[in-house]
């Protein structure tokens, strides 16, 4: 896939289909849990999926894009374990040479302005059992700060409230929340949109997290490092900030400060519900969209764990490979919800060091919890690998460091109010190096040239499931 069509999410669609990565379910599947509950069997698999028949809409509703890291290092035309570099090498780009967005005459996002704005006919699916409501979760919303008018682009989540009116969720410490409140201060009130359906590029940006993307700085142009070309934006109706041209959908907003109405629950990225309160109304002021829209959804889980994730990965591996020598490389976990345990590999250079990794990992993304650092011998996108690490090479005296009442991650059960404790595990060996700490390893020897002889394997009457009482489980369906 080419960097020149990531920007157009009817391109990457069709993309993914010339190359066997889209499943298409044909079925009619109904809005309310159906078609969540179908995406939740399908998560993770090698394919995104496209609903084509959406119980009373003719748009169809697409999701999964961000599911399967390999799916994305196909999209980014990049080797799965190379895209958190990739990515940071994208925002350091953009930080040395911004390549600003332009506002272009029209774009397909134009086609057709609704003449009056009803949500009820946009095919808005509600995911969990006990979600408030239908939800926007894919959305970039672009503001404009009411001081200095730069962009910001960032994600949160909408409940449907009724045909033109939605709550929104922004968690402590956003831009929106700070351009909400410079609004208040000015006795004004908040202009936004809210553009729905966009491409990888434009989603990373709006992911970027504020240590990497501080709220002076327009970052926009992270996606337009991304497609190689400056992002496209279009005017709006209502204010002065634009709408993405290539969206499927633009919202054109506006929040007035002090006006709040209950969100919630909904199931979030913890594998939790978020609990109902009162949160910001958004009044929607105008409605553009494609002649044909594709409506995307995404089920909070791997697809947030593998955006979120992988942008915060991208940013702790910049700044902390910067100020410790030796770090080479980040992940987050999917057991700590792309977003609360970093796992660091690092080449120690001197004793002491993988401590400073686990401070600056720290205070390079506040949203974590956990940071556990191990040496560049242990495979982290491995979890046994990374058990293995601890079991044989933690010291429990001398190598847990526990934060207390430290600021963290709402959404996070353990961090109440945002305030909790974080604990990192220093999992490398002790330096200088001793011989018991030596990995063992064999030689690597390509099976190709081996010939080797084998039986089908006969599961004796003990082992089989009907002996232990077990029914199989049906099998209906075609395999993804
Ligand atoms: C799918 C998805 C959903 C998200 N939902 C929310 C949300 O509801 N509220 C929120 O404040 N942040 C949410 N985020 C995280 C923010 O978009 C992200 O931290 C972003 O960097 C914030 O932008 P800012 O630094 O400009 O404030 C979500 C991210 C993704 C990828
Ligand atoms: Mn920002």
């Amino acid at each position: 896939m080419t960097a020149s069509r990531i920007h157009d999410l009817a391109l990457i669609i069709e993309d993914l289909d010339a190359c066997g990565r889209l499943a298409r379910v044909t079925s009619e599947v109904d809005l309310a849990h159906d078609l969540a509950g179908i995406a939740a069997e399908l998560e993770g698999g090698p394919r995104a999926v496209l609903f084509e028949k959406v119980k009373g809409h003719a748009a169809p509703v697409f999701t999964g894009l961000y599911w399967s890291r390999d799916v994305l290092a196909e999209l980014l035309g990049r080797p799965e374990r190379a895209l958190p570099g990739y990515v940071a090498q994208c925002i350091r780009n953009w930080q040395q040479r911004p390549m600003d967005p332009v506002v272009v005459a029209d774009g397909p996002v134009r086609e057709v302005t609704e003449a009056e704005v009803d949500l009820a006919k946009l095919p808005i699916p509600i995911h969990a059992l006990k979600d408030g409501g239908p939800y926007f979760d894919a959305g970039v919303v672009v503001a404009r700060d009411p001081d200095t008018g730069v962009r910001n682009a960032s994600i949160q989540r909408f409940m449907v409230q009724d045909r033109d009116t939605l709550h929104v969720n922004i968690d402590a410490g956003r831009h929106l929340e700070l351009y909400l409140n410079k609004a208040s201060a000015k006795g004004r009130s908040l202009p936004f949109t809210l553009n729905l359906g966009v491409g990888p590029g434009l989603h990373f940006a709006a992911a970027t997290p504020a240590e990497a993307a501080p709220a002076d700085t327009d970052e926009l142009g992270i996606a337009s490092e991304f497609h190689g070309a400056p992002l496209e934006l279009v005017r709006g109706d209502c204010s002065d900030v634009e709408l993405v041209a290539h969206a499927m959908y633009a919202l054109e907003c506006e929040m007035i400060p002090g006006e709040l109405g209950e969100e919630g629950p909904f199931a979030e990225v913890t594998g939790y519900y978020a609990r109902r309160e009162p949160r910001p109304v958004v009044h929607v002021r105008r409605l553009h969209r494609r002649r044909n829209p594709v409506f995307q959804t995404i089920i909070s889980g791997k697809e947030v764990w593998n955006s979120v994730g992988l942008l915060g990965e991208a940013n702790v591996l910049a700044l902390v490979s910067r100020q410790v020598p030796g770090v080479k490389d980040v992940y987050f976990t999917h057991g700590g919800c792309g977003f609360y345990h970093a796992v660091v590999a690092m080449q120690q250079k001197r004793a002491g060091w993988s401590k400073q990794a686990i401070l600056a990992t720290f205070a390079a993304f506040p949203p974590l919890k956990m940071v556990t650092v191990v040496d560049d011998d242990v495979d982290i996108r491995s979890a046994s690998d990374v058990e293995w690490a601890m079991a044989t090479r933690l010291d429990p005296k001398h190598g847990i460091v526990v934060i207390e009442r430290a600021f963290g991650h709402g959404l996070n059960p353990s961090f109440p109010d945002y305030v909790g404790a974080k604990v990192g595990f220093d999992c490398c060996r002790a330096f200088p190096f001793r011989y018991e700490h030596d990995r063992a390893a064999y030689k690597k020897v390509p099976l190709a040239g081996v010939a080797i002889a084998t039986k089908p394997i006969v599961t004796r009457a003990a082992a089989s499931p009907a002996a232990t009482g077990d029914a199989p489980k049906a099998s209906g369906g075609q395999a993804m």
